[in-house]
């Protein structure tokens, strides 16, 4: 193939200008690696965005694709139904938590939490509390990019260009704080009273009676990997239930095994009253995401007259065939290769392998849990998101694709990985911090 044009792309969440000069094309993939176009090897970190957990073309779930594509190409889910969808939501509720068995399948994270939004307002609604239609969020989490996920996201960026077109909110604040956290390993063991906001402030502010929903990351991922105290989650979910607020866990981060558990619900042992999952589900290989929802909300939202949908809504793919028979094969990869647990032995090779860059002069903070950390670098003054961006730069022309959430560096390699393969990326990592480091530069 002639090499495309790059003009007519408008890439998401890139700068395009600054892309469309210099490029970074990858062609293959394979295991933890991308090929680029002009034919180098790239570590995947990121685990193509938090999706690719098994290995980019795992060989099962490659397999169950072509199956499903010479079978049954497509059929919407709308009035009429195909085994597969079926088959996944069973699937998925036997994984979750206790009381957690009913799915509803889109193809993203963001129309997942827009997806369970409706299903607050609409189980508000159907109880006679049409009323409760505010949302409680948190400062620097992340909950896609649709107009219920940027209302309760806490990324400023996000929000500031879309002006007053918002749902009501409130934001709880962010548990980092750089003061007792900087070089945390794990869990901070302070801050556990960060949660109690949520009833000194907003309830007392707002009334529970008005809130809809509080919708929460067990770990902030986007923003760097921001990872809750001991015993904040819980706590959430103690004023949830003397306040009877429904609590929903976003977990297209953290679902399907990226802290050594299927969920960060059983990870942290809180059970919230809906979970939304995207990305690692299909092991990336097909869009899908979805939402968890308890079978007592579920219950009460399917009355009405027999004829007509108790929900309105759902997506034309909303349980494609190719992302369920996707689905399916990683959720038989996530089991039989015991995924979970290959995280959990890792974690602490991981953590050590990333804390070591602690003491490199210009890293502020180190931060992990599971196979997820955000390293982050000191700001150049008056440049904040620049000195993440180049050493994002430098590291792909070493050969390491990571994220660089403003200055914060984020790997989140694939389960599959050896502890070697980690000390590679943490190796190009820091090389790649010390190429833009000013204080190596200044020495040349
Ligand atoms: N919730 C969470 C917690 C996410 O991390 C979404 C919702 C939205 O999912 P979709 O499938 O609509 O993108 C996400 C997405 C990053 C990065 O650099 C993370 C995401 C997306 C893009 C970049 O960490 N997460
Ligand atoms: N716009 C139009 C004109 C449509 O017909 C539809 C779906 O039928 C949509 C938007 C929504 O698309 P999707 O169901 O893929 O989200």
């Amino acid at each position: 193939m002639t090499s495309p044009s790059l003009d007519a792309f408008w890439m998401p969440f890139t700068p395009n200008r600054q892309f469309k000069t210099s490029p970074r094309l990858v062609v293959s993939a394979e295991g933890i690696s991308y090929r680029t176009a002009d034919g180098r090897e790239v570590l995947d970190g990121s685990s193509g965005l938090w999706c690719v957990g098994a290995g980019h073309r795992h060989p099962r779930i490659s397999e169950a694709m072509k199956r499903q594509i010479d079978t049954l190409d497509f059929a919407s889910n709308f009035q009429v139904g195909h085994p597969g969808a079926f088959a996944l939501a069973e699937r998925i509720a036997a994984l979750a938590p206790p009381g957690l068995d009913r799915v509803f399948l889109v193809n993203s994270g963001s129309e997942a939490c827009d997806t369970a939004m409706k299903i607050a307002l609409a189980y508000a609604q159907v109880r006679g509390e049409g009323q409760r239609n505010l949302f409680v969020g948190r400062e620097r989490g992340f909950h896609g990019v649709g107009f219920g996920g940027i209302s309760v996201g806490g990324m400023v960026n996000n929000r500031r260009a879309f002006g007053g077109a918002m749902l009501r909110a409130d934001h709880l604040r962010a548990t980092w704080d750089p003061q007792t956290q900087a070089f945390v390993r794990g869990q901070p063991q302070q801050g556990v009273e960060m949660a109690d906001e949520l009833e000194n402030r907003i309830i007392a502010l707002h009334d529970a009676s008005n809130i809809a929903a509080v919708i929460l990351e067990p770990v902030s991922g986007s923003t760097g990997v921001l990872v809750p105290p001991v015993g904040y989650l819980q706590r959430i979910r103690e004023i949830c239930d003397r306040h009877g607020l429904l609590l929903i866990f976003d977990e297209v981060i953290t679902g399907f095994g990226r802290l050594g558990s299927m969920f960060a619900a059983q990870a942290f042992g809180v059970v919230p009253d809906m979970i939304l999952f995207a990305k690692t589900v299909t092991n990336g290989a097909a869009p899908l995401g979805g939402v968890i929802v308890s079978r007592a909300i579920h219950d009460v939202i399917m009355s009405g007259p027999l004829h007509l949908s108790e929900l309105m809504h759902g997506y034309t793919c909303s349980g494609h065939p190719l992302a369920c028979a996707a689905a399916l094969a990683m959720i038989d990869v996530i089991e039989e290769e015991e995924l979970p647990a290959r995280v959990l032995a890792l974690s602490s090779h991981f953590e050590s392998a990333v804390h070591s860059l602690a003491d490199m002069p210009d890293v502020v903070s180190v931060r992990n849990i599971g196979l997820a950390a955000g390293i982050e670098l000191a700001m150049r003054p008056g440049a904040p998101g620049q000195r993440g961006s180049e050493t994002q730069a430098a590291a792909f022309d070493r050969g390491l694709l990571t994220r660089a959430p403003g200055d914060s560096l984020v790997l989140a390699p694939a389960f599959i990985c050896s502890p070697a393969e980690i000390d590679r990326m943490v190796d190009l990592l820091r090389a790649a911090i010390q190429d833009t480091s000013t204080i190596v530069a200044s020495k040349s």
